[in-house]
C-alpha cells in the first residue's frame, strides 16, 4: 500500500469536510514544531540539553532545559503559523498572546511541550501533548477564561512520543489514527488508522508507591488485580508504569491496558496530579475516540467544567470495561451506584 503522509492525510480530512483549512494548517505547524523537539531530544548529552534550567514554572517545578526548549519551539512556530488566537502553556503562567506583527486565527492551542520531564535525563521515551479548542466569538485578546471550555468542544488533540521510534497519534473527533516519523523522508507517515482499543484488558498501570495514600475504593479496586486469579477478578494482571504519561497511555493505544493517576492524601488538595487542559482532556478525547474510557473515578472527563488553566483532576483511563469497574467501585462507596 502507498505510504500515506499526513499532509495527505489531512487534505483527505479537509476534502471530506471534516475539518477546515485552518485547523489542518495548525496541525501541519504543530507535527512541524515537534519534529524540531525530535531531533533536539534525540541530541541528549551531546547536545548539551540535560539536566535542569536553573528555572521553576507555575507548578513550582525545576524546569528540565528541554522543558524550556521544547516550550519555546512550540510558542515560536505557532506563533509565526497565523492560526492561533492564543496559545497556553504548562511552563508558563498566563496565556501567551499572538505578537502583533504575525496574523492571528480562530483557534486556542494548548500544550504539554514535553511530559515525562522525570525521565528526560535517563533517556526513557517523553512526549508533547496538545489540544485545540475554538476562540470565543468577538475574543480578540482571549484570556484565560476563554480557554475553560469542557474537553467535549475540543476540535482536535494529540501527542508525540519521542521514543525509539518519533509517533504522532492525533484524533478530530472521527477516530484515532497514528502516524510515524520516517527520519529519511522527514515526514509523519500514516502507520494505524482508526484505531480500537480492546475493551478488556490484563495490564495496568499506577504509581504503585502511592498505595497507602488512595482512597478505600482504590484500596480496594487494585488489591483486587494483584490477587489474580485466586482472587475476585479471577485472572492474573500485569503492570507497568514509565512514569511518562505519553509513553503510558500509548502503549494503551497500542495494546489496550489502563492508566491510573487517582487522588490520594498527599495531592488531595490540589485536586490531582495531572492538568486538565493539557493531559486528561487531550488523552481523554483520543483514548474515547479509540473505543476506550476516561473518568476521574467518578465522573466523565470530557464532560467537566474546568475552572482553572493549571487546574489538576484525577485520571482513569484506558479499555472500557476496566475503567467502568474501576468507576464502580468509587460510585458505589460513594452511595452514588448500588
Ligand atoms: P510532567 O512531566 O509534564 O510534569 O507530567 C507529569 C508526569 O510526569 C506524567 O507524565 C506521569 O504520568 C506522572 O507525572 C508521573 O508521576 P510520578 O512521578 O508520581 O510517577
Amino acid at each position: 500500500m502507498k505510504p500515506v503522509s499526513l499532509i495527505q492525510f489531512l487534505i483527505e480530512e479537509r476534502r471530506a469536510g471534516r475539518i477546515n483549512a485552518e485547523l489542518s494548517l495548525l496541525i501541519e505547524v504543530v507535527a512541524r514544531a515537534c519534529k524540531r523537539i525530535a531531533v533536539a531530544t534525540n541530541k541528549g548529552a551531546l547536545g548539551g540539553v540535560l539536566g535542569e534550567a536553573g528555572t521553576g514554572n507555575i507548578q513550582g517545578e525545576a524546569q528540565k532545559k528541554l522543558d524550556v526548549i521544547s516550550n519555546e519551539i512550540l510558542l515560536e512556530a505557532n506563533a509565526w503559523g497565523g492560526h492561533l488566537a492564543a496559545c497556553a502553556s504548562e511552563e508558563m503562567e498566563d496565556p501567551q498572546p499572538i505578537p502583533d506583527m504575525y496574523p492571528k486565527g480562530n483557534h486556542l492551542l494548548m500544550f504539554d511541550p514535553l511530559d515525562g520531564s522525570s525521565n528526560i535525563d535517563v533517556n526513557i521515551s517523553v512526549g508533547t501533548i496538545f489540544s485545540v479548542l475554538r476562540c470565543p466569538d468577538g475574543v480578540v485578546e482571549p484570556k484565560a477564561e476563554h480557554f475553560l471550555q469542557p474537553g467535549t468542544t475540543q476540535l482536535a488533540a494529540g501527542y508525540v512520543v519521542y521514543g525509539p521510534a518519533t509517533v504522532l497519534v492525533l484524533t478530530f473527533g472521527h477516530g484515532t489514527h497514528e502516524f510515524t516519523l520516517d527520519r529519511e523522508v522527514g515526514s509523519f507517515i500514516l502507520s494505524r488508522r482508526d484505531i480500537r482499543i480492546p475493551e478488556e484488558t490484563g495490564e495496568f498501570a499506577i504509581n504503585m508507591s502511592n498505595q497507602r495514600h488512595w482512597e478505600a475504593p482504590m484500596q480496594r479496586y487494585i488489591g483486587e488485580l494483584l490477587a489474580g486469579k485466586e482472587g475476585p477478578r479471577g485472572k492474573d494482571f500485569n503492570m507497568r508504569w514509565v512514569a511518562s504519561m505519553v509513553a503510558d497511555v500509548h502503549r494503551i493505544v497500542t495494546r489496550g491496558g489502563v492508566f491510573y493517576y487517582p487522588l490520594d492524601a498527599k495531592i488531595k488538595d490540589k485536586g490531582g496530579k495531572l492538568r486538565i487542559m493539557y493531559e486528561a482532556n487531550p488523552m481523554a478525547f483520543i483514548i474515547e475516540q479509540a473505543g476506550g474510557a476516561a473518568t476521574t473515578g467518578r465522573e466523565r472527563i470530557l464532560e467537566l467544567q474546568p475552572t482553572g488553566l493549571h487546574q489538576r483532576v484525577p485520571v482513569f483511563l484506558g479499555s472500557k470495561k476496566e475503567i467502568e469497574v474501576a468507576t464502580h467501585y468509587h460510585l458505589e462507596a460513594d452511595g452514588a451506584q448500588g
